[in-house]
C-alpha cells in the first residue's frame, strides 16, 4: 500500500471496510433409491451405520423409500455426502446387493 502524502509530512494508512462476501457453504442432501431385491432389513441397518440414526428413524426412513421411490438419509456438505455415498454403494456391492445413493445440491 502507498502512504499518502500528509500535508504536515507524515504519512497514513487508510484502510477501506469491505463487505465481507462469505456464504454459507452448499449443503447436499444424501438421497436413497427403491429397488425390489435389497433386503429391508440391510437398508435400516446401513442407515444406522452411515446415518447415525436409531433403529426407529432408520425403520421410518426406509419404509418412505419403499413407498415414494427414494428418501433422504441425511444432509452434509459436498465431500462428507461423497463419502456416504461412497460408503453406502460400497456395502451393498460387497453384500450382492443392487441399492443405490445419490447426492445433490439442496434447493
Ligand atoms: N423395496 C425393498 C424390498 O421390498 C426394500 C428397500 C427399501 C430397498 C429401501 C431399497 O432404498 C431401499 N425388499
Amino acid at each position: 500500500m502507498v502512504p499518502a502524502q500528509q500535508p504536515g509530512g507524515g504519512d497514513s494508512v487508510v484502510l477501506e471496510r469491505v463487505p465481507l462476501k462469505v456464504k454459507p457453504p452448499q449443503m447436499y442432501q444424501v438421497v436413497m433409491l427403491n429397488d425390489d431385491y435389497t433386503p429391508m432389513e440391510f437398508v435400516v441397518v446401513v442407515i444406522q451405520e452411515f446415518f447415525g440414526k436409531d433403529r426407529e428413524t432408520a425403520t421410518q426412513i426406509m419404509l418412505k423409500i419403499h413407498l415414494d421411490g427414494k428418501g433422504v438419509c441425511g444432509v452434509y456438505s459436498r465431500d462428507v455426502a461423497s463419502t456416504k455415498v461412497d460408503q453406502v454403494m460400497d456395502a451393498a456391492r460387497e453384500a450382492g446387493h443392487p441399492l443405490q445413493c445419490v447426492s445433490e445440491p439442496v434447493e
